[in-house]
């Protein structure tokens, strides 16, 4: 008899915590399953900051406390290991991808899925160029024209208008045998105000720029073709044209973006990672985002709120799967 109610008493308890699972899964997910803050990273270029502020504002909406933290594209990678920031919006395979290999290895960081966008990044002209340079876009149009892009302090030399970003441009130089020298601005915004100088002059610049952006909806212009990429060229001195040197090749032409996160989210805020794992823009939002603020002169908070104004339907159901 005493025997039986033990068990009976056994399979209560059992039951009761099987319930107490259950229930604590589901109130896991309800929004915000904590209060400490998710800070989201900002980087230096307009459609990364519009979105992390579309992002915000959706986390606000579902009750999380956000916050925004500046951080360049290179300093992000052990601050989001380390979960001190929590998530990025827009990481670019072209500049991006080696050090989020890098950083993945160590598993702290998670994949969060790529968004629908294809992307470049590379050396891009404005098409009156073509006029003074003529092969253009192909690569080897460069070799006969340096001279045209040289600029006072250049030394003769073409000078291609690099972006604040790591890309490895002097090693490509030196592999394609190019006579030119690259020199970065300091900010992403300087590309623009040259590109814009240039123009009304109509002077020969080469400069970087990535698709999808603001740039192609304003200047009509292409990236230049070099040799097509493959992950060897990286790597194999003996990979393309140049037999003892890396980089003799452009940049990927259909790139990932992806959205990167903090590990951690997985058990802290579950339905905030569902809502970034679901979020995905196409070429034609992210450049529409970076020219509301590019070429309209809207701020970037703004921005992010005229986008979500006009685009709920696509949106408002991210992350339903896992927010109750
Ligand atoms: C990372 N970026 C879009 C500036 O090339």
């Amino acid at each position: 008899m005493k025997r039986k109610q033990i068990n009976h008493k056994l399979i209560i308890v059992a039951m009761l915590i099987w319930t107490l699972n259950f229930l604590s899964s589901e109130v896991s997910a309800k929004p915000p399953e904590s209060n400490e803050p998710i800070r989201i990273i900002t980087n230096n270029w307009s459609s990364q900051i519009v979105l992390a502020n579309v992002l915000g504002e959706i986390y606000s909406q579902h009750g999380y406390e956000i916050e925004y933290v500046e951080l360049t594209s290179l300093d992000q990678w052990g601050r989001l290991h380390r979960g001190h920031e929590h998530v990025q919006v827009e990481v670019w395979e072209g500049t991006m991808k080696e050090d989020f290999e890098r950083v993945s290895k160590y598993g702290n960081i998670l994949d969060a899925g790529n968004h629908d966008a294809k992307t470049r990044e590379d050396w891009w002209y404005p098409s009156y160029v073509e006029k003074t340079c003529p092969g253009l876009p192909d690569w080897h149009a460069l070799k006969k024209c340096a001279d045209q892009f040289a600029r006072p302090g250049s030394l003769g030399s073409g000078q291609y208008v690099a972006g604040p970003w790591e890309k490895p441009d002097a090693a490509r130089i030196r592999a394609l045998d190019l006579n030119f020298i690259a020199v970065p601005v300091e900010k992403g915004d300087e590309l623009w105000v040259e590109l814009d100088k240039a123009y009304k002059k109509q002077v020969p610049i080469v400069l970087f720029n990535w698709s999808p952006n603001w740039i192609e909806s304003r200047y009509e212009g292409k990236f230049i073709e070099f040799p097509k990429h493959e992950a060897p060229c990286e790597t194999d001195p003996k990979w393309g044209i140049n037999k003892s040197k890396t980089h003799d090749c452009g940049n990927p032409k259909n790139g990932w973006l992806k959205k990167v996160a903090w590990k951690g989210m997985e058990d802290r805020w579950p339905c905030a990672l569902r809502i970034l794992r679901d979020m995905n823009l196409n070429n034609t939002m992210i450049s529409e985002v970076a020219a509301l603020v590019d070429a309209d002169g809207k701020s970037h908070h703004e921005a992010a709120l005229i986008w979500l104004q006009n685009n709920k339907s696509i949106w408002k159901n991210w992350g339903a799967e896992v927010c109750r």
